[in-house]
Order: C-alpha cells, then sequence, then structure tokens
C-alpha cells in the first residue's frame, strides 16, 4: 500500500452498475488541472456548474454538474474535483479513463479516507467509522458510526491519553526528585487518579463492546446430537422454515447460516450437522465442518432433547473448544409437559423450551443478550475489535501500575506502565499506527471512498 500523496488519485465514487447519477472523484495536486481538461474553466469553488465532458481527443463523453473543493478546505485535505455525469457503465468508465489519460493513477480502496488521515482531517478512528457507516446492517449501527465519525469516540480515548499524561507527569516529577520520590507517590491523590482512570477504561470498555457488537454482531452455533431439534431452533429464531426439518436423523448435513436482530443486535446463527460417531462420508465432512465453525463461535447452544443435565464428561461437550460459552437447550418441553424456564446448570445456563411451539424463545433471546452484554442502549459509538483489545491492553497496564504504586511504590515501573498505556491507546487514534496496520484498514474500504 502507498503512503505517499504526491499524485492525483481518481476513482468512480458511485457504485459499479446503472443509476440515475455517476460521480467521478479526482484528489491531488493535479486534480483541477486534469478537471479543466475534462470540462473547461472550473466553476467557483464548491458551487455546483453544468459543464460538458470531453476526452483527449475531443470526444464529447457526457455533461452534468462539476464541483471543485479547493485544499485544504476538501475531504482529503488536497484539490478535490467531482464530475457528476450520467450513471451508466460505460459513461463512467469513459470518464475515468478520460482522467488517467491525463495523468491521475486509478485510487486504491479507501485511498482518499487515507489522504483525509494523511492530511490530519481525520484521526484513524474517524476514518474507519467512514467505513462503518457505508457498511452499517442498521439503523442503530448507523448511528453510532456517525458519532464515531463526528469523533465521539476518538475525544473519549483522547481524554483518557490527558489523564495519562497528567498522571505520568506527576510519577516522572517524582522520579526527578529520589530522595522524596516514595512520599511523593504516597500523596492520595496520586491513588485516585490511577483509580479515576481505571473506571474511565471500564466505561469506555462497555460502551466500545456495544459499538464491536453493534457492527460484527455475535456469532452463534448450534450444535448437538442428531433430531435434538437444532434446526427447528435455527427456524424458530430466524421466524421461517430456513432449514429443513425431518424426523430422519442426519438431515442437515451442511452449514446453515442465518443473520438475525434481536432487538438490534445483529446475531449470525450457523446451524450444523449432529455430532454422533457414526455417519456416511457426507455427514461425516459435515461434522467436520461443525467443529470448524465452534472454533470460531462466540457462543454454543447445546441442543437436547431430554430434561436432564448433560454429564460433565458428555461426550459433546468432548466435540467442543475448551472455553468456549456454552449454553445448553432442552428441547421438546411440549413433549414432556414443562413450562419453558431458565435454570443454572453447574454454572452453565441451561434453557428448557420447544423449538416446535416457540414457548421458551423469548427467554433464549433474552438470554443471548445478556450474556454478549448487549444493553440495546441509544446513545452508542462504534468501535471495532482493534480498540476495544487495544482498550483493554492499556487497561492492563494501569491496572499494573496501580499494583507497582500500591504494592511496591516503585515510581519507574509505574512510569513504564502507564508509557506502555499510552502508546496503546494512541494506536486507536493513529497517532503511531504502523504502516503495515493502516494498509491493512484502508485496503478493506470501497474503492472511491
Ligand atoms: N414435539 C417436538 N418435536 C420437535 C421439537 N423440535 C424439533 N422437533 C422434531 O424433532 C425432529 C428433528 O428435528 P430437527 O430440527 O430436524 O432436528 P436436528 O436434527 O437437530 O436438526 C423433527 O421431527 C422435529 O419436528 C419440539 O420442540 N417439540
Ligand atoms: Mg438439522
Amino acid at each position: 500500500m502507498t503512503l505517499h500523496t504526491d499524485d492525483t488519485i481518481a476513482a468512480i465514487a458511485t457504485p459499479p452498475g446503472i443509476g440515475g447519477v455517476g460521480i467521478l472523484r479526482l484528489s491531488g495536486p493535479d486534480a483541477a488541472a486534469i478537471g479543466e481538461k475534462i470540462c473547461g474553466v472550473l466553476p467557483a469553488p464548491r458551487t455546483a456548474t453544468f459543464r460538458k465532458f470531453k476526452n483527449a481527443a475531443g470526444d464529447a463523453l457526457d455533461q452534468g454538474l462539476v464541483l471543485h473543493f479547493p485544499g485544504p478546505a476538501s475531504f482529503t485535505g488536497e484539490d478535490v474535483v467531482e464530475l457528476h455525469g450520467h450513471g451508466g457503465t460505460v459513461v463512467m468508465d469513459s470518464l475515468l479513463n478520460a482522467a488517467l489519460e491525463y495523468g491521475a493513477r486509478q485510487a486504491d480502496p479507501g485511498e482518499f479516507t487515507q489522504r483525509a488521515f494523511l492530511n490530519d482531517k481525520l484521526d484513524l478512528a474517524q476514518a474507519e467509522a467512514v467505513a462503518d457507516l457505508i457498511e452499517s446492517g442498521s439503523a442503530e449501527a448507523a448511528r453510532a458510526a456517525l458519532r464515531s465519525l463526528q469523533g465521539e469516540f476518538s475525544a473519549r480515548v483522547n481524554e483518557l491519553v490527558g489523564g495519562l499524561v497528567h498522571l505520568r507527569t506527576w510519577v516522572e516529577a517524582a522520579m526527578d526528585f529520589p530522595e522524596e520520590e516514595i512520599d511523593f507517590l504516597a500523596e492520595p491523590k496520586v491513588l485516585d487518579q490511577v483509580d479515576g482512570l481505571l473506571q474511565q477504561f471500564v466505561q469506555l470498555e462497555q460502551e466500545a463492546k456495544q459499538g464491536v457488537l453493534l457492527s460484527d454482531g455475535m456469532h452463534l452455533v448450534i450444535a448437538g446430537r442428531p433430531n435434538a431439534g437444532k434446526s427447528s431452533l435455527l427456524n424458530k429464531l430466524a421466524g421461517y422454515a430456513a432449514a429443513i426439518v425431518t424426523d430422519i436423523p442426519g438431515t442437515t448435513r451442511d452449514l446453515l447460516r442465518e443473520h438475525i436482530t434481536i432487538d438490534g443486535m445483529p446475531v449470525h446463527v450457523v446451524d450444523t450437522a449432529g455430532i454422533r460417531a457414526h455417519g456416511d462420508a457426507i455427514e461425516k465432512e459435515g461434522i467436520r465442518r461443525a467443529k470448524a465453525e465452534l472454533a470460531i463461535a462466540d457462543r454454543a447452544l447445546l441442543v437436547t432433547d431430554g430434561d436432564e443435565a448433560l454429564a460433565k464428561d458428555d461426550e459433546l461437550y468432548s466435540e467442543l473448544p475448551v472455553g468456549l460459552a456454552v449454553t445448553v437447550i432442552h428441547n421438546k418441553i411440549d413433549l414432556r409437559g414443562q413450562a419453558p424456564a431458565v435454570v443454572d446448570q453447574n454454572g452453565q445456563t441451561a434453557i428448557h423450551l420447544s423449538a416446535l411451539t416457540g414457548d421458551g424463545i423469548e427467554l433464549l433471546r433474552q438470554h443471548l443478550k445478556e450474556a454478549a452484554g448487549f444493553t440495546g442502549q441509544g446513545g452508542s459509538i462504534s468501535a471495532r475489535r482493534r480498540h476495544l483489545d487495544a482498550l483493554r491492553k492499556a487497561h492492563g497496564h494501569v491496572q499494573t501500575a496501580k499494583t507497582q504504586l500500591q504494592d511496591n511504590r516503585a515510581g519507574e515501573l509505574m512510569a513504564e506502565e502507564l508509557r506502555e498505556a499510552q502508546r496503546v491507546l494512541n494506536e486507536i487514534t493513529g497517532e503511531f499506527t504502523s504502516d503495515d496496520l493502516l494498509g491493512e484498514i484502508f485496503s478493506s474500504f470501497c474503492i472511491g471512498k
């Protein structure tokens, strides 16, 4: 991925295909010159004006509106020109080709946003929010992404950084006076500040977690023995007959994926082949795929059709990756004349329900929200796993700093932890972020953004 910004990039900013309007976007030092070659004299800055578009051979290509945003008052911070033509594939391609003939380079995915970042128009978390807003799958997710784009998340991270800097100044000043260091650090306000920071971490992590849940959702895998009612459960959760249900064991062989939302929380549900020792080659492959899916799941629903608690050494458990969160589903309560219930079973949640009648499904939905920590409260921000990981890592360093302070009064070690926490936090907003990570982030954007 190139990180230089000395050339002029061009891309069709509207989605491929046919539409009323198609937009060609140019950004860079020659954007204005190239724009003039295509459409004659550029209009006054930020004023939409009608022009005819031509290529180098003088062929008429299209006609439409032209907009000129001289840098630095533009999205990228560079000179930007937009040509709004008719949204047909051939028309847009010929406009793009004209721009390339005049010396522009086809933009890489996300390169406009990357330039906005490099020119300090956006920090990294805001740039990521641009992509999250475009890709948001629900109104809540879009609102959260917009808040992050407007800088709400970054402001909260910067607040934490500010607190860290303040604390570091104090601790490092203490180290300059070794005779008084112990007293300096024994001041109650030092510990108060550390505790205040720790609280801020807890709060922001909670909100970032909501953000990650809103955009990524929960990855849920339904597993269990054949005929326990796994596919029926998927159908009830999805609200329609997505999977084939029969009383023949081994009906489901391939994985079946459904995307559902529970009160705004996206959930990716995967139905799998029942786990059993014998079965034909197709079923064996199905079971292999089920295990692969379990390996990346956030939680498994382990379905049985009896009401007895699964023994700790039940073979079903041996098929699950260690440490995977599990909810046991005791299905078919209608056959036993039981009422739906949520119970604790050896520290695990077990839910008695009927995938046939739907009795108890609501209990399961509420349990899933709770288990994921989804509050569904408005006002959340969008965040990515990388942000949450960074917050947790920085949090850990501040926690260690507190131990160094309380147990050892070790100013130097404390300062070291605080410095590290600050470095990790700065990665969120991109203050000190490796080119590799930047490349990875921007290359996942769409072309023209
Ligand atoms: N009575 C009753 N039958 C159910 C229930 N859930 C599933 N079944 C039946 O059990 C059989 C197997 O169901 P299916 O969903 O295909 O199970 P899977 O093999 O685990 O996917 C079918 O005949 C279903 O109609 C339930 O809650 N109550
Ligand atoms: Mg099935």
